[in-house]
């Protein structure tokens, strides 16, 4: 580079280098959101990081300026000003040619950091900026690398291998933007199909004592947004009502296939059912409790004819995702064993199985409640294996009785003198008798329960200890209908639910 013209061509073309790798990595990483279907993108993540780390008064002067536009303003001039920055990043590469990988790695950084503050954040999620960083970094290099190395004599040609591999950034990021888009519509049009589905659902209504008002302990209810999710599906499966349908076959007089308008126009049952996990430790959250809407698969079942020697039902999800249940489970007529196609009133989110999962009272998630359900295999035990049991869980999974204490949290600090203490206790389709709590290994204490209706959901607890100043431990354990009391036995969770007494330790100060 010897006169100035070339230095500022030079300049430039190094600036237009960086613009391109800029808008490269925020095209692939957005593609990934899409692709992978996670909730928060990098760019949305720092808007909103950025609107919330700005002063309250100059929000308020923000918003007034610029009245309900903040948000698309805020995207936007994120991008801008990344963009800026990433010309500025380019225009660095021969003078200072380690600067550019710093640069993009911090940007990284904070993209990253502002995704996971944000609560509805997936692992998809920092994924995508980590797919964003790998195409800066591979992009930078690729442009700027002609420049660079470029001397004055081989300066046309270097320029010309610029504007080459330029354009072919251009054509292979807008294809992969194309692509990621292309995938994220089947997302959009199921979430729009969901949002105008009208179900003869209803809400539920909470026991008027099912909650006991101490503070901390978990909602009887539990939201759908706070509802925990396990499943193997690293992007839901988006299926929308009109192109779902579930076939019953195997060892059945007469095969059955259902649409969801077919499913829909059927009676209803409506029932609180309290979910859980086989992976849920002794204290865990793997658990939840929401009014399921649905239709009885005992009745569908007796519409097929199931053979008198069958006694397991195989169900296949859309993606792939098996498990076994035990027949006997799905036709007793006591036990609301149903395909559900709304949860609290909702149609069932798409991460909780949209549009139709199955629910099954008393027995883990893994051997019951398969999401985005489309076919039920009735046969045997013996013929079949599922994911789960494959990787060395239990065939049958009935639910452990089990109770937590969710106050005081293990660790709190609490004045002396009287403590409320409270949780949870279950044993699905058993039901709850009584639950105990002990105070520093003392006599154990009966709980207050609070009110519920059926067998199949959890019930909440509550009591009061009076303490001194020092370390305490709080001890619970359950004692279900059947006149079981839970074992003090710890028991791992593999392979079919761990058992064991839940205690935690506070101070009283
Ligand atoms: N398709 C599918 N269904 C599934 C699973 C899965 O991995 N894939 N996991 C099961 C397990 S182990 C549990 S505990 C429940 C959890 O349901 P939730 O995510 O709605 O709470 O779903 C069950 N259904
Ligand atoms: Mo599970």
């Amino acid at each position: 580079m010897g006169d100035d013209g070339s230095v500022s061509r030079t300049t430039r073309y190094l600036a237009l280098a960086g613009v391109i790798t800029g808008v490269s990595g925020l095209v692939t990483a957005q593609a990934a959101v899409w692709a992978t279907r996670a909730n928060n993108g990098p760019v949305v993540a720092v808007a909103s990081a950025v609107r919330d780390k700005t002063p309250g008064h100059l929000a308020i002067k923000l918003v007034h300026l610029v009245g309900h536009h903040d948000k698309p303003l805020l995207v936007t001039g994120t991008t801008v000003v990344l963009l800026l920055l990433c010309a500025w990043i380019g225009t660095q590469a021969i003078k200072r040619p380690l600067l550019p990988d710093i640069a993009y790695f911090t940007l990284a950084v904070v993209g990253f950091f502002s995704v996971i503050r944000l609560k509805d954040s997936t692992a998809a999620s920092g994924v995508a900026v980590v797919v964003g960083l790998i195409t800066w970094l591979v992009v930078h290099r690729f442009l700027t690398g002609p420049l660079v190395t470029a001397r004055e004599a081989e300066y046309e040609v270097s320029r010309r291998t610029f504007l080459r591999r330029t354009g072919g950034v251009v054509v292979a990021v807008g294809l992969a933007g194309y692509l990621g888009d292309l995938s994220s519509r089947a997302k959009r049009r199921v979430e729009q199909a969901r949002r105008l589905l009208r179900l003869p659902v209803t809400r539920g209504r909470v026991p008027a004592d099912a909650n006991l008002g101490v503070a901390g302990i978990a909602s009887w209810r539990t939201s759908a947004t706070d509802f925990y999710r396990i499943d193997t599906a690293f992007s839901p499966p988006a299926i929308s009502p009109d192109e779902w349908s579930l076939r019953i076959h195997g060892m059945v007089d007469k095969e059955i296939t259902l649409s969801y308008s077919d499913l829909v126009s059927r009676q209803f049952t409506e029932d609180w059912v309290t979910l859980c996990c086989v992976s849920n430790e002794v204290g865990g959250n793997l658990i939840s409790n929401a009014w399921w809407s649905g239709v009885l698969i005992r009745d569908i079942l007796a519409e097929a004819g199931v053979h008198p020697e069958a006694d397991a039902v195989k169900q296949t999800s859309k993606d792939g995702w098996t498990c076994g249940t035990p027949l006997s489970a799905l036709t007793d007529p006591n036990r609301n064993a149903m395909l559900a196609v709304a949860m609290n009133g909702e149609p069932l989110p798409i991460v909780h199985g949209f549009p139709v999962r199955m629910v099954v009272p008393g027995l883990y998630g893994y051997v019951s409640a398969t999401k985005w359900v489309v076919d039920l295999e009735v046969t045997q035990f013996g013929k079949f294996s599922a994911y789960w049991t494959e990787r060395g869980w239990g065939e049958k999974g009935p639910v452990k009785t089990e109770s937590r204490i969710d106050v005081p949290r293990d660790g709190a600090n609490t004045s002396a003198g009287t403590v409320k203490v409270g949780g949870s206790a279950w044993a699905q389709h058993t039901g709850i008798e009584s639950v105990e709590f002990q105070i520093d290994g003392g006599a154990w204490q009966s709980a207050q329960l609070g009110g519920v209706e059926g067998l199949d959901t959890w019930v909440q607890w509550a009591g009061e200890v009076d303490v001194a100043h020092g370390k305490h431990r709080l001890v619970v354990r359950a004692t279900d209908k059947s006149g079981y009391t839970q074992t003090a036995v710890q028991a791992e969770v593999l392979p079919d639910g761990a058992t064991g007494w839940h205690s935690v330790q506070f101070s009283a100060g």
